[in-house]
């Protein structure tokens, strides 16, 4: 591990923020919170089979970060509130694009709180800052229903560029509602919000959107095989609006992280997303790493829950 940590920093060009050209586009950052002792309370749409072990999700978390320490110039991790079980879950309170952030208003009741330490830092960090329960206070949204497939690459020699991000997929689960997607097409007007009908989708399988479907660049989003899942490609008007999807055997398979040309997916998959998902990044000339987040599936997280990446 320690091996492929140092190459993939090796492979990573400069990291200070301050030393982009203005050709050169990338994530700078990324947002997460520590894990707090209260983790093993946190919501859970079912009971595992096993109960949560602390421990094991603090070296899955370090884990993580390390390797997003390795991906880009800066990692910030929030101190955990013991008073929020679910508040490693950073991905929940705010939508990021570009130099913009809408703070959500987060479904889940006892969620509402984590917003207040991300939204101070993310003033800290010089974001463009949208709170959403000022626009509409009926509107909810959780950030695992929102979906920005965008990719910082090298297309050929030279810098990390912008592609994509002309979508914003936003799920209509039991967490996310209209008006949540109507704020952020408001506060991001450069953006196509598209809303997703998640009905009978999000059930004790998947909470959010991007517990389905995340973005390998792009244009590349993964799918989980199966004709339940297989209708996101019409809901999500995928075809029309040119992307190209990848289907694997597993639910869990689907939810990476993509960050400036390297994936982080989870190994506890079958071998055949195991392949599929190899091919498919080096075929894009991308470098891919395993992290487990097994402690995290228990209550319905996975890997793209627990950070927030920042151009
Ligand atoms: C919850 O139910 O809110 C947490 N236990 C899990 C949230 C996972 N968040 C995410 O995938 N974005």
């Amino acid at each position: 591990m320690a091996f492929i940590k140092k190459l993939i920093s090796k492979s990573s060009s400069s990291f200070a923020r301050n030393a982009l050209s203005p050709s050169q586009k990338k994530y700078t950052t990324a947002l997460m919170r520590g894990v707090p002792k209260s983790l093993p309370n946190a919501l859970a749409m079912g009971t595992p089979t096993e109960p949560i072990s602390f421990q094991k999700a603090v070296d899955q978390h370090n884990s993580y970060r390390e390797y997003l320490e390795c991906m880009l110039p800066r990692v910030i991790e929030l101190k955990p509130d013991e008073s929020f079980p679910d508040c490693v879950f950073v991905e929940d309170t705010a939508v990021v694009v570009d130099d913009k952030a809408v703070i959500t208003n987060i479904g889940a009741d006892s969620r509402k709180g984590e917003v207040d330490a991300v939204q101070d830092m993310m003033e800290k960090i010089g974001l463009k800052i949208t709170d959403m329960r000022e626009v509409d206070k009926n509107a909810t949204c959780d950030g695992g229903d929102v979906l920005y497939p965008v990719s910082y690459r090298r297309d050929g020699p030279g810098p990390l560029q912008k592609f994509g991000g002309k979508h914003l997929f936003v799920g209509l689960s039991s967490r996310t509602n209209q008006a949540g997607a109507s704020v952020l097409q408001q506060a991001f007007p450069d953006v196509e919000v598209v809303a997703v009908d998640l009905d009978g989708m999000t059930s004790t399988k998947a909470l959010h959107l991007k517990s389905i479907v995340t973005h390998l660049d792009e244009n590349t989003l993964l799918i989980p095989k199966g004709e339940e899942w297989g209708k996101l490609i019409d809901r999500m008007g995928l075809n029309e609006r040119g992307y190209e999807v990848v289907r694997l055997p597993d639910l869990t398979a689907c939810n990476v992280v993509s960050v400036n040309g390297k994936v982080i997916a989870q190994p506890n998959i079958g071998q055949e997303s195991m392949s599929i998902l190899m091919d498919e990044v080096e075929k894009r000339g991308m470098m891919l790493v395993w992290v487990d987040a097994s402690e995290y599936t228990k209550c319905d997280g996975a890997l793209t829950c627990k950070s927030v990446l920042i151009p």
